[in-house]
């Protein structure tokens, strides 16, 4: 038996994780104690990926659909012919814009897959590129773009310096927290109130982090008026950071545009009473060092964009942008900056989507045009599609058009560890390898992390059966179509000259060229691949992440953060003008987060799906009360798209007139538990319409879906 170091890529903490491997199978997964920053913690999930491992529904062989809807295990050989063969002529007939590629979260978790498959998409000159991005940050960078000038430059909550921490929509004590990589958050945020500050949390339900500390409930969808008014009391009353507020570009377009909003006049759309919202603009004005972050809460409404930017301002008007213990910018030790400016990645609306005309946020368009993709006619119309690492039917908005659109393609294939809800539908299956059966570095998430940090892992086991990683996938798919790959310039001619760097070598040169790179002997003691190698836990790089750092990375010309941009002021417009719900909606419909599922693909593991967990709708007394509804027994929540039957769960951590229901559940796939487990779908609810999606990032209308609900009979 055989002990072997690694970190686990479910989600944002990557804690650190001790694989035993037997004959070159793993044998169990336990928290890393010696890990600098995890310490020894590891959720449940990150333990149950033994289970995703060794799981017997893996899909360990490439796989066809026959005619019958049944899919048969084919070689290497012929999918990979028969797929790059039906990919070129769809590139013949219709041009390489014909193609399409989703990608789904656990991609962003492996350094090689976007990598390869950027290229693969440059390559084929194709903007039918999505992502979850549009179901879950693509509002944040969109915000950022506007602000900064980079949609890269996403602050961090500096939660061990802060002394008021806002955080709206997020609920870390479960999700472990998201654009900040902490994995001891829990504890980082009790520290903010052991040492006399405080940890405000705007929900409209009571979470496990909102019923550990502060809770402020809102409205679904709430947010924007809530920061609205916050500007305008500290603007109102004088409270506002002169120095902050005199280095931003167009605080005084934004003094007016607040103007409109008194705490008042909001109330009846935060669900905030004005003497609430005044104090807490009160206690962030006079806060030395107070920071407002938001997650997926606040990303999935009708004004995502718009938050997401209120968010920062509020911090900068409260005087914490760029200030320790405020919100700052982390920074990578790999010059991230540098590459996205190069390389013509890091853009925002540089081009809009055909369906919709949404801008482009980091190169892809939402995925909740997909649909009208597929089905439109005329040029550009996407014939084929490729989904890695993702489950769009379960994920994305609208699910039953999208699912009928998924029949019109020509050719649907999935990379993936299962067939999931989607490969269900799919032409070939092609078996993916798990993250511990491959290299990795946290590429994107270095400068998230609280303590700045780094890290490499060798993969702990081989393949199992002939799974193979994404950029092995696409590279051998580009070669048999003949197109030569490179997201980055540089690297697309090594291609041409037919030099085939490996991510790792490409790793390698980026870490010993960044600010704490050893310059190839240059430096000693600097970083190489080599030396994380060495060093099995991962190396710290310093206390804290700098603050002050902003000014010279803002990449406006004026070098001044923008707080009134033109499309914002037009946000903030069309929020005022917003018409009135339909009454024979009265509830709202938001989501949520469990400890033991992980979005939609990870209930198959036996160890997470104990004592008969089932899926339920979370429901205020008082609404069952009045709808007749009963803990436990089935009731239909039913929208203008849609209607799903499940079980509901009484219980007042709801506010009145919300209910919550966790997304991921509902599987038709080849994952055995997971489909017994039953529960439905609950992105049916959710508008197939691309005219929904909001406007400055195209993000989903998940939060705050107007719905009614009934007792209601389980499907027969
Ligand atoms: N209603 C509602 N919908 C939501 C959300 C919400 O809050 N409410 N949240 C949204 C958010 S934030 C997200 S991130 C999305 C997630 O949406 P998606 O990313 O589309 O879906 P996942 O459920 O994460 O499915 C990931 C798929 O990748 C596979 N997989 C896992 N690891 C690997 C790997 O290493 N390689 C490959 N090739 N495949 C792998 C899994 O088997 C699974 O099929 O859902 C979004 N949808
Ligand atoms: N256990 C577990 N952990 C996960 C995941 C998982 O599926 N399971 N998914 C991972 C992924 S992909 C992501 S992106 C992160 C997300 O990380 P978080 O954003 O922290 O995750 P959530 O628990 O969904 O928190 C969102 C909160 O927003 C609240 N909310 C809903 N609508 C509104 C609204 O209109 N306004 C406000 N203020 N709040 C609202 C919900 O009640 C919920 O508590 O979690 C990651 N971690
Ligand atoms: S919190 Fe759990 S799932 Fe997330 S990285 Fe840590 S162990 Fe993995
Ligand atoms: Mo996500």
């Amino acid at each position: 038996m055989a002990q072997a170091f690694t970190y686990c890529r479910i989600c944002e903490p990557l804690c650190g994780l001790e694989a035993t491997v037997e004959g070159g199978e793993l044998i169990r997964l336990r928290p890393d104690r010696e890990h600098p920053l995890s310490k020894g913690f590891a959720c449940p999930k990150g333990i149950a990926m033994t289970e995703v491992q060794n799981d017997p529904d893996r899909v360990l062989h490439p796989m066809r659909r026959r005619a019958d809807g049944e899919f048969e295990r084919v070689s290497w050989d012929e999918a990979l012919a028969d797929i790059a063969a039906r990919l070129n002529r769809i590139r013949r007939e219709h041009g390489g814009g014909a193609i399409g590629w989703y990608f789904g979260n656990p991609a962003s978790f492996s350094y090689s897959h976007p990598l390869w498959m950027s290229g693969f998409m440059g390559a084929l000159g194709s903007r039918h590129f999505y992502s979850a991005g549009s179901q879950d940050v693509n509002n944040r960078f969109a915000a950022s773009a506007l602000l900064y000038g980079s949609p890269l430059l996403v602050p961090i909550p500096d939660l061990k310096r802060t002394d008021l921490l806002v955080m709206l929509g997020a609920n870390p004590l479960v999700s472990h927290g998201s654009l900040v990589t902490a994995p001891r958050i829990k504890e980082d945020l009790a520290a903010i109130v052991r040492g006399g500050g405080r940890v405000v949390v705007v929900d409209p339900r009571r979470t496990e982090t909102a019923a550990a500390f502060e809770h402020l409930p809102v409205a679904p969808d709430g947010d924007a008026w809530l920061l609205l008014s916050l500007l305008h009391v500290i603007f109102a009353e004088g409270l506002e950071d002169r120095g902050a507020c005199d280095r931003a570009r167009g605080v005084q377009r934004l003094r007016e545009a607040v103007k409109d909003f008194p705490p008042e006049q909001t109330a009846v759309h935060s669900g905030v009473a004005a003497g609430d919202v005044r104090a807490l603009a009160r206690s962030l004005a006079a806060s030395e060092r107070p920071v407002v972050y938001g997650r997926t809460g606040t990303c999935l409404g009708r004004y995502g964009t718009l938050t997401a930017f209120l968010i920062d301002v509020v911090t900068l008007v409260a005087g914490g942008l760029d200030r320790v213990g405020g919100a700052i910018f982390g920074q990578s030790p790999i010059r991230i900056d540098e590459i996205a400016k190069r390389s013509g990645v890091a853009t925002y609306g540089t081009v809009r989507s055909r369906v919709g005309g949404y801008p482009d946020v980091l190169g892809t368009f939402p995925a909740g045009v997909m649909a009208e993709e597929i089905r439109a006619p005329g040029t550009g119309r996407m014939r084929a599609l490729i989904v890695s690492a993702g489950n769009p039917l379960n994920s994305v908005p609208g699910s039953a058009a999208l699912g009928e659109a998924l029949d019109e393609l020509d050719l649907l294939v999935c990379i993936d560890l299962y067939v999931s809800d989607t490969g269900r539908k799919a032409d070939y299956v092609l078996p993916a390898t798990t993250f511990l059966e491959r290299e990795d570095f946290p590429l994107p998430f270095l400068q998230n992390h609280l303590t700045p940090y780094v890290t490499w892992t060798e993969a702990v086991v081989p393949p199992r059966g002939e799974a193979r990683q994404e950029w092995e996938i696409i590279d051998s798919l580009a070669r048999r179509m003949r197109l030569p790959l490179g997201s980055v310039g540089a690297q697309r001619l090594l291609y041409r000259m037919g030099v085939r760097p490996s991510p790792r070598t490409m790793v390698d040169a980026l870490l010993r060229t960044g600010p704490y790179g050893d310059w190839y002997g240059l430096r000693r003691g600097g970083l190489s691949l080599r030396k994380l190698r060495a060093n099995p836990h991962g190396i710290i790089l310093g206390d804290h992440q700098r603050a002050g750092t902003l000014r010279s990375r803002i990449l406006h010309k004026d070098k001044k953060v923008h707080v009134a941009p033109p499309e914002i002021v037009a946000e903030i417009e069309r929020l005022a003008a917003a018409p009135a719900p339909p009454d024979d909606y009265p509830l709202r419909l938001i989501g949520m987060r469990e400890l033991r599922s992980h979005n939609s693909w990870m209930h198959n593991a036996p160890a997470l799906m104990r004592g008969k967990r089932a899926h339920a709708a979370r429901v205020n007394p008082k609404d069952a009360a009045e709808y007749g509804l009963q803990d436990g027994a089935p009731c239909r929540v039913t929208s203008e798209h849609g209607s799903v039957v499940l079980p509901v769960k009484v219980t007042d951590e709801m506010t009145p007139g919300t209910i919550a229901v966790p997304h991921g559940w509902g599987h038709d796939g080849g994952w055995q538990v997971a489909n017994a487990a039953g529960g439905a779908n609950v992105n049916l609810l959710a508008s197939p319409d691309p005219a929904d999606l909001e406007p400055l990032a195209g993000m989903a209308r998940l939060n705050g879906v107007p719905v009614k609900i009934a007792p209601g009979r389980p499907p027969a």
